[in-house]
């Protein structure tokens, strides 16, 4: 077995969380609605029509919740700002309420000797900017550029840990082709240009970011999914290089002045309508680290009923193996393959695992959460995360998703990913096995 001097003096370790997922207080204190404000209360979008306006009401219990932190050894948090709750409209007014919110937590995690990490952007967007557009419209760089500053300027004196996006490829994907999340949009029409306007706030917004705070860490963070293809026959695994060069490297490349992966994906040829002259040069941007979240991985097959791309994920409930309640394969050696593939291409400096967790049924016994396979998952992918390190891949963080159990975007509160069990009528706390567990692995020294 491993401890955790086997990961070295400076690993990071920590726990990762989203605004939207956690703070509740959806409307308190002048803030703005978000599109998942608007599209969690819309009947039908969300699992037994569940939606966010309290989660885990975080925004009132931070001390409390801080304080389990502390005593669970946990010395890095991730969590995201509510683009609304400081600018209620997406532009123009700041509501100094949603500052001093943001400041407050700082200051809470700092004093508890927690390091706060910054997300930016973690699918929140003011539903005002969407009403304008979304991510559909250009001007989006600029809105983003502004709100990054804001974000720079009242933070940047004590936060040195930024991540820009959160899964720019959900959040597309999901939101803008798939209708599947905020804000319910369908089709390539709007995927493709919320692409490269996510692109380019990528880029765009890193280096707002590095002009106010050049000493800043920045980096962004990607969903990274470990493909293999269903059988050695040709379609399948051409069909497993389209789904590859979507899911994996269409963020990424073009931030690594690769382009957009064109060559193995032809549907996105239409991206080059929404460029402008200069964009070669605005997409690429030098980051300070990647975040690799991953949970599985995914076997694609050839199928001539998806459209475009003409490739299916075969889900983990079709094929017989273990799997969490998102119906997600438990797969430890997945990590140690995106951890190789990405640490493969040239000019990454470093990778942190922003993200990596699961969701099983956790029953309360004598107010007891037993939460074994949670545990398990959790080692067994720290163990393959270390063999990546001891072979030289330059991996130098790990974040559990996540401190409690919280709002699952389209899944609602049914799937529990957290360290902590939170009851949603009470907001009561129970620290889970695996809690403890994190905790005494992170006592070790
Ligand atoms: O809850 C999400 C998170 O917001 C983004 N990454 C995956 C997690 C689990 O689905």
């Amino acid at each position: 077995m491993f401890n955790k001097n086997d990961f070295g003096e400076d690993f990071t370790f920590g726990v990762s969380t989203a605004a939207y997922q956690i703070e509740g207080a959806f409307n308190a204190d002048g803030k703005g609605e978000s599109i998942w404000d608007k599209f969690s209360n819309q009947k039908g979008k969300i699992l037994d029509n569940h939606n966010g306006n309290n989660a885990c009401d975080f925004y009132n219990r931070f001390v409390s919740d801080l304080e389990i932190m502390k005593f669970l050894n946990i010395p890095n948090f991730r969590f995201s700002i509510s683009w609304s709750r400081i600018l209620p409209n997406g532009t123009g007014t700041i509501n100094q309420n949603g500052i001093d919110f943001y400041n407050r937590l700082i200051d809470k995690s700092l004093e508890l000797n927690i390091e706060p990490w910054i997300t930016l952007y973690h699918w929140d967007l003011p539903q005002e900017l969407e009403n304008r557009g979304g991510w559909t419209n250009r001007d989006i760089v600029g809105w983003f550029s502004d709100y990054v500053e804001i974000c720079a300027k009242n933070f940047g004196d004590r936060v040195k840990n930024w991540m820009i996006l959160n899964e720019p490829m959900v959040f597309t994907g999901a939101g803008y082709f798939l209708g599947v999340h905020a804000p319910g949009r369908k089709g390539l029409r709007n995927f493709i240009p919320a692409v490269h306007h996510a692109t380019l706030c990528q880029s765009q917004g890193a280096r707002a970011l590095k002009n106010i705070l050049p000493k800043a860490q920045v980096g962004t963070t990607f969903s990274c999914s470990h493909l293999e293809p269903n059988t050695d026959s040709p379609k399948d695994i051409n069909a497993t290089k389209r789904v590859d060069a979507l899911l994996n490297r269409l963020f990424i490349e073009p931030s690594l002045g690769l382009g957009y992966p064109i060559n193995d994906l032809k549907l996105l040829d239409r991206i080059y309508s929404y460029f402008k002259p200069g964009d070669e040069q605005l997409l690429p941007f030098d980051f300070d680290f990647i975040g690799i979240q991953n949970y599985t991985r995914e076997i694609v097959t050839h199928s001539y009923f998806v459209p475009l791309l003409n490739a299916k994920i075969i889900k983990a409930d079709k094929r017989n193996v273990p799997k969490t309640l998102m119906n997600w394969e438990v797969y430890p050696n997945a990590l140690y393959k995106v951890l190789k593939k990405y640490d493969a291409y040239p000019k990454i400096k470093k990778l942190i695992v922003t993200e990596n967790g699961s969701a099983f049924h956790d029953a309360i016994f004598d107010g007891k959460i037993n939460d074994e396979q949670r545990t398990d998952y959790l080692k067994s992918h720290l163990k393959v995360l270390l063999k990546a390190k001891n072979e030289g891949v330059k991996v130098d963080g790990y974040f559990v998703w996540t401190f409690t159990d919280n709002f699952e975007w389209a899944e609602g509160y049914y799937p529990r990913f957290g360290l902590i069990h939170t009851n949603f009528n009470t907001q009561e706390r129970t620290i889970k096995q695996s809690g403890y567990w994190y905790k005494q692995f992170l006592q070790f020294s």
